[in-house]
């Protein structure tokens, strides 16, 4: 482009002053954390509280990043000295800040021998990680290790050079074991439940399968503290990278944006040296729960519905879709008269309050979230932001039809990507291609679609599938949300009467 210098130490003196840079000597940082998955959101969120601790007690926690996965990012952040942008965008605020804390980052998708190097390192004692929900191989209705997971298999018979996380960290753990002894934290940072017993049951169980004495040192050197996270950084745009250079007068390719709210929540259980990341605004809890429920259902639920129902609405963004006064009300209803009756109380937050903070941070116009990037790995996703709540309300004798509507959502989206609707969209789910072979196998009868879509059981828990209600629902959502006009049915529902004892749907097909 137009020859603006790109972002490197040496560049750091000359910055625009507005734009903040690490205040501590980052000479002197030494490899303490890895980081597996350095994407949009970890270089917002862990990084960003890690560099703002560095500043304050600075004890020399670097940062390792650690990509198994696409994109390849060494030598572009290399080229910066691991530095980069980030920005904070919040309707017309524009915020930069230089992040120092990463010290450098191996790509790892070829082979996993650089995410073993790295990750049996003595110095490393924290291991934090956002791999998404489909990272951790497990079954999204139970929890457990899923052994007929292609990656798995493959590291159960390859141990040495495995693939998946599960198996990565297994492995690591061995060599770590037999090398120097040292504990380790791993601590989950996705938006998973009880993420921390997810990562322990599937490391423990791919561990197990490897020998018990692997399984015994794990038990007494390896912590699994579950987490809560919250920050809204969707992929990095051309035009953000743009919006540096033009602002501020460099070029950073690696520029990550975000909104200003933040919110880390971590249970105080650790093994080995612990960053003191409760200086800086993370708080350590003995019980994670109550906030991640509050979390996944409020926030990541609004996100999750207004995905499905925006792209089935035409809607682009998050902020498109809430700035539509019906999916605005929908959402808003569906969180406050189902979603908060399922919540345990949170210290220190007031649920309604909470609910009304989400909504306003989902309208800021200058957070351009694809509702497709949101959509993307729905069958990971909805059993927790949905789901789970659905199966309190019916436990309790609670209406679900708000609650309802998104989950045929994502059925509706799923379906309208299959041949025989047309491809309406490309989707990426790794349920995908099975429902699409169910969509172009069933056709348009909702009846028989949610028989067989119900039927999946690593996403829908057999009670809950076969749950009279719940299927009423899910068939009559079907009807309308595959429907020449989706939003006429959102309106529909929207008009029925509100925390109405549960009705039958008016039509099954
Ligand atoms: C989003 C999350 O893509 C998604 O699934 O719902 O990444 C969300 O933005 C974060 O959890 C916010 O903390």
């Amino acid at each position: 482009m137009s020859g603006s210098e790109s972002l490197a130490s040496s560049l750091l003196g000359r910055l625009p002053s507005e734009v903040r840079k690490p205040a501590y000597d980052r000479a002197a940082l030494k490899p303490g954390i890895a980081h597996i998955g350095v994407g949009a959101f970890h270089r917002c969120h862990q990084a960003e509280y890690t560099d703002d601790l560095l500043a304050k007690d600075f004890d020399r926690w670097g940062l390792v990043g650690i990509n198994i996965r696409p994109p390849l990012l060494a030598d572009m952040l290399g080229r910066q000295d691991s530095l980069y942008t980030r920005l904070i965008r919040q309707n017309d605020e524009v915020e930069a800040r230089i992040i120092g804390s990463i010290v450098g980052v191996v790509d790892s998708q070829e082979s996993a021998a650089p995410a073993l190097d790295v990750l049996a390192f003595p110095d490393i004692e924290m291991v934090t990680m956002t791999v998404t929900e489909k990272g951790y191989c497990h079954i999204p209705s139970s929890g457990a290790l899923d052994l007929d997971h292609p990656d798995i298999v493959h590291d159960l018979a390859n141990p040495e050079a495995p693939r998946s996380v599960p198996g990565i960290l297994a492995r690591a753990l061995e060599l770590r074991m037999v090398s120097h002894g040292r504990p380790v934290t791993l601590l989950s940072c996705d938006n998973i439940p009880t993420n921390g017993t997810i990562l322990s049951n599937v490391v423990r169980a791919f561990a197990e399968r490897r020998g018990r004495k692997l399984a015994d040192w794990i038990d007494a050197n390896v912590a699994f503290p579950s987490a809560m996270v919250d920050r809204i950084a969707p992929a990095t745009t051309g035009a953000d990278i743009d919006t540096v250079e033009q602002r501020f007068g460099y070029r950073d390719a690696a520029v990550v944006v975000s909104e200003r709210f933040r919110q880390w929540v971590i249970e105080n259980r650790f093994a080995g040296r612990v960053p003191r990341w409760e200086l800086v605004g993370a708080s350590f809890v003995d019980d994670v729960t109550p906030f991640e429920h509050l979390k996944m259902r409020v926030l990541n639920g609004a996100q999750t519905t207004l995905s499905y129902l925006g792209v089935l609405g035409g809607f682009e963004h998050t902020s498109d879709a809430i700035a539509n006064p019906l999916l605005a009300d929908f959402v808003r209803r569906m969180l406050t008269e189902e979603t908060l009756p399922t919540l345990m109380p949170v210290p220190g937050i007031t649920p309604a309050a909470y609910v009304e903070q989400c909504l306003s941070r989902l309208a800021n116009t200058a957070i351009r979230h694809r509702n497709h990037q949101i959509a993307t790995d729905g069958s990971q996703k909805i059993v927790q932001r949905l789901l789970n709540p659905i199966r309190d309300r019916l436990a309790k004798g609670g209406s679900i039809e708000l609650l309802a509507v998104p989950v045929g959502g994502w059925m509706a989206y799923l379906i309208k990507a299959s041949t025989r609707f047309g491809r309406a969209w490309q989707v990426s789910d790794p349920f995908a291609e099975k429902i699409a072979a169910i969509a172009d196998r069933i056709g348009s009868n909702s009846k028989l679609l949610a028989d067989a879509i119900l039927a999946i059981d690593a996403i829908f828990e057999p009670s809950l599938a076969a749950n009279a209600t719940f299927r009423a629902h899910i068939v009559a959502n079907l009807d309308g949300l595959l429907s020449n006009d989706p939003m006429g049915f959102v309106k529909q529902v929207c008009s029925g009467p509100t925390d109405a004892p549960l009705k039958q749907p008016a039509r099954s097909a």
